[in-house]
């Protein structure tokens, strides 16, 4: 059996760069370029953010986003990432997710099957497959990661045993961000191999555990990444990375005839009179927030009470 698996594609009308809705077309075609892929026989794993604007869905969005899925027929089985969740993950409560609305919408209506995983063990033919959605509290996280490495651990060794997450490895990124768990860690002993998303980037931390990263290029800090996703081949036990060819984000001046994204040099942008504003501490990290991210606010928020 083959399977696909892909990551983050943080589907949105992003204005940014945007053409008459080429950005949010960009983002289902990628989506439809995936499931094409899959067909109707091979299932599809998710590893969360399938949205980008925490608890606002478009209309439009959601429409483009289930027609693309029933047209596909496709079979996905998915975590929510925290860009899905407009509520908090914890062991008690599980999250309101976009993800979830989209799943029941699209259950309803054909063909097509999705599935959201929130910590169970589902069996697919010889496969066993875990999910764990997105946790802020890697302690929470840790303790739901060893429920199901115990549930693993007593499955038969000649099944194939996959765990998807939505976390910050050791390795995934720069030494100064705080990171929440470790692709060493024994307890992910159990598990043949684990699909993680969140990171943008993707890398190959150990034998068996993969970031995946997003299938298209989504803002600056993509430049120079190629973008895609993979198949597993469950017989071979190997992963193949597949580019997708959409716009990428590229530092310097505009090519002429390109699809691409040109950001200027900061040594290119001209210097204007820019009247410089008292603004707080707070204001500093309130802006770099929307710059960087700038949807999460109770994360913002934490970050302001840490300044204080
Ligand atoms: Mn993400």
């Amino acid at each position: 059996m083959k399977l696909i698996v892909f990551s983050d594609i943080h589907i949105d009308n992003y204005k940014r760069f945007d053409k008459q809705g080429s950005r949010l077309k960009n983002c289902i075609a990628a989506l439809e370029c995936i499931l094409k892929k899959a067909g109707e026989l091979c299932p599809v794993l998710f590893c969360g953010d399938m949205f980008n604007h925490n608890g606002v869905l478009h209309a439009k969005i959601i429409e483009e986003v289930i027609k693309t899925i029933t047209s596909q027929n496709a079979r996905i089985y998915a975590i929510s990432g925290n860009h899905d969740q407009f509520s908090r993950q914890t062991l008690e409560n599980t999250a309101g997710s976009s993800l979830d609305f989209v799943t029941r919408l699209n259950n309803s209506r054909g063909n097509a099957a999705m599935q959201l995983l929130n910590g169970e063990e589902i069996v697919i033919d010889n496969l066993y497959l875990y999910g764990i959605p997105y946790f802020r509290d890697s302690k929470e996280f840790h303790a739901k990661l060893k429920e199901l490495s115990d549930k693993a651990s007593r499955v038969a060794s000649n099944t194939l045993r996959i765990l998807m997450t939505h976390q910050t490895p050791i390795g995934s990124v720069g030494e100064h961000i705080p990171t929440d768990t470790d692709p060493f860690d024994p307890l992910y002993e159990s598990f043949d191999f684990v699909f993680n998303g969140h990171i943008h980037k993707r890398q190959q931390l150990s034998d068996k555990y993969y970031v995946i990263g997003n299938p298209l290029h989504q803002d600056l800090s993509d430049a120079g990444q190629k973008k895609g996703y993979y198949i597993l081949d469950t017989e071979t036990r190997t992963m193949e990375f597949v580019p997708l060819d959409f716009p990428e984000f590229v530092v310097g001046k505009e090519a002429e005839g390109s699809k691409n994204y040109f950001v200027p040099r900061e040594s290119e942008i001209e210097l204007q009179n820019i009247e410089v504003e008292a603004v707080s501490k707070e204001g500093v990290v309130a802006e770099y927030w929307e710059n960087v991210d700038g949807k999460d606010r109770e994360l913002l928020q934490e970050g302001i009470n840490l300044l204080q």
